[in-house]
């Protein structure tokens, strides 16, 4: 037994998240998690809302509402959500809460203390309309470049250039619309990352082989364009505020940190959330001080977060020179599209969270993202692909077994497992295939390789419908009932089988499984490979009923009005 932290991206608060937000991050840290439960590990999955930033702020402004409110009730929006798809996070936390104000501040200090933090005056943009700094992007105008009139003060969307905001032609603001702008001096606070750039090559070099390649890569790529010093401060009403006792005139222009600062400590500041609930029995320290070697810790996360975690957190946790815990594994995900495009938020293109749930069950979601998910390249989300996979895995080969099975065995046996005779040649042959698939699945949750391991799990659903077909209980028991009754036991076996190894992807529809048989003494443990060979967990003479169908059908009705109601692409470009 090993104690395995795991995290995923904190899903920013401004909004519902997407689908392609939720395969890259929260859902394979649960799918995982759950595994590693169910393997007998010591397992705590932390995840939290990020709420700092600008994007916060002006959505509180669209919402009419202060900030702090807006943030807990899209916490809250958020958090529905997430039990909805039945992520079993042991906390989801937010990164405004006491905790993370305090150790963040704390962890400036020490890298005050040594020497990695600078005060630098800088020149920014101020909007004397909007009575504040404001950030590159929120300053629009027209591109040096090209020409074209709403570039961003970060990068010019038509031309792709990187500019700076004083490259703009008459710029103004994004936010007010008003061009009464003026450049002014103002200091900020710089996380001196070129200090620590030997220091995080070699803790990289250390670990970063054993990581799947898309996140080695992308870490590797970052460190060779080389690490620069950072300003982690900026000029905003919400966010942690820098610590008075310790820059007492940035402290009194009410500066705060930077979101990308405070963000990767909520994973800190959420396990002591966590821990400060009961704090006699959690121990957050234990997790992450002094801790090395002895907790394993993976985090899932979009490409597109990778260098924040894999090189300035990690610069961040080196230069403080206390011991923090440190990621292990870093698990990358590529972009998942709809319809061959990006998922939008802002232009609300693709599926989003709450509607995924209101129209389907998340066991339907969750296996289909998990066997698509996109880890070696992007993938499309498409209506038709949606509806082919939950029509033949779900529905065909896994549901339909189950509900054939224990309705045949009710009808023709009553209401508890056949004996029937004993195990044959074809159950022997049938056990090797199972424990042969099962290692395979197992080895594949053991490197994090989703799709791998849901094709394993895919083809442990297959092997019990050749093993029906073949033995055909609906005819043997024509003229053999004790054969017949052989293979349901058989077949009912391999039902409570994919209960438990199907768990971390489909958690609603395994109970439902599950809890058909009345057993007195069902542990939620894994199952060892003599037992999967053996197919005899489920004894003879126990009651069992027939659960409601587990997976609907998609009809092409159903096709027809999801693609009306979500905007289906053109299914050939995808
Ligand atoms: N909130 C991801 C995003 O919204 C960002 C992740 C923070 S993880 C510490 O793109
Ligand atoms: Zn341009």
């Amino acid at each position: 037994m090993a104690r395995h932290l795991i995290t995923s991206a904190l899903p920013y608060i401004n909004g519902i998240k997407h689908l392609g937000n939720m395969v890259g991050s929260m859902l394979p840290a649960d799918v995982y998690s759950r595994y590693l439960r169910q393997r007998g590990h010591d397992v705590l999955y932390i995840c939290a809302t990020d709420e700092h930033g600008t994007p916060a702020e002006l959505a509180a402004k669209e919402a009419g509402v202060p900030v702090a409110e807006f943030c807990a009730q899209a916490h809250d929006a958020q958090k529905a959500i997430y039990d909805g798809f039945q992520l079993a996070f042991d906390h989801f936390g937010r990164s405004s809460s006491p905790q993370n104000r305090e150790i963040t501040q704390e962890i400036a200090r020490e890298l005050k203390a040594n020497g990695f933090i600078e005060e630098r005056a800088i020149r920014q943009v101020y909007s004397n309309t909007d009575g504040r700094f404001l950030p590159d992007r929120y300053i629009v105008g027209t591109c040096p470049h090209c020409g074209y009139d709403k570039a961003r003060g970060d990068q010019c969307e038509n031309c792709t250039r990187v500019l700076d905001p004083t490259d703009l032609i008459n710029p103004r603001s994004a936010i007010s619309g008003s061009s009464d702008l003026e450049v002014r001096e103002t200091k900020h606070l710089f996380l001196l990352q070129s200090k620590l750039a030997g220091e995080v090559e070699s803790w990289l070099d250390e670990r970063a082989d054993n990581w799947p390649v898309l996140a080695s890569s992308i870490a590797r790529k970052w460190l060779t364009e080389g690490l620069h010093d950072r300003a982690i401060t900026r000029d905003l009403d919400w966010g942690v505020p820098v610590p008075a006792d310790t820059w007492p005139e940035l402290a009194a222009e009410n500066k705060v940190f930077y979101v990308w600062f405070d963000a990767p400590i909520e994973y800190i500041g959420s396990t002591k959330e966590w821990s400060d609930q009961d704090p006699d029995h959690r121990d957050w320290r234990s997790w992450w001080w002094k801790s090395e070697g002895d907790v394993h810790y993976t985090q899932f996360m979009g490409k597109d977060n990778v260098p924040f975690h894999s090189i300035m957190f990690p610069a961040t946790q080196l230069g403080t020179r206390s011991p923090w815990k440190r990621v292990d594994v870093i698990k990358a995900f590529n972009w998942l599209n709809y319809y061959g495009s990006k998922f939008s938020t802002s232009q609300r293109r693709g599926v989003f969270t709450h509607d995924a749930l209101e129209i389907l069950p998340a066991d339907y979601w969750r296996y289909f993202m998990m066997a698509n998910a996109p880890e070696s390249d992007d993938t499309s989300f498409t209506w038709e692909h949606f509806t082919a996979t939950v029509n033949k895995d779900l529905a065909d080969t896994l549901g339909n077994f189950v509900n054939r099975v224990l309705s045949f065995s009710r009808k023709r046996f009553g209401d508890a497992v056949p004996a029937g005779r004993a195990a044959g040649e074809a159950e022997a042959k049938l056990g090797e295939e199972i424990a042969r698939l099962l290692a395979e699945y197992e080895g594949h949750m053991e490197t994090i390789q989703f799709r791998k391991a849901a094709a394993a799990l895919r083809a442990l659903w297959s092997a019990g419908n050749s093993y029906l077909e073949e033995k055909a209980p609906w005819l043997e028991i024509k003229t053999d009932e004790e054969g017949a009754a052989l293979t349901l036991r058989t077949a009912m076996n391999l039902i409570h089988l994919y209960a438990v190894i199907s768990e971390p992807f489909i958690p609603a529809s395994a109970k439902a499984m599950r809890d058909a048989f009345a057993l007195t003494d069902d542990t939620a443990r894994w199952v060892t490979a003599e037992e999967a060979k053996a197919l005899a967990s489920v004894p003879a003479g126990t009651a069992f009923t027939v659960p409601p169908v587990l997976f609907a059908k998609i009809t092409d009705e159903d096709l027809a009005a999801y693609r009306e109601r979500f905007g289906g692409g053109d299914p050939a470009a995808a």
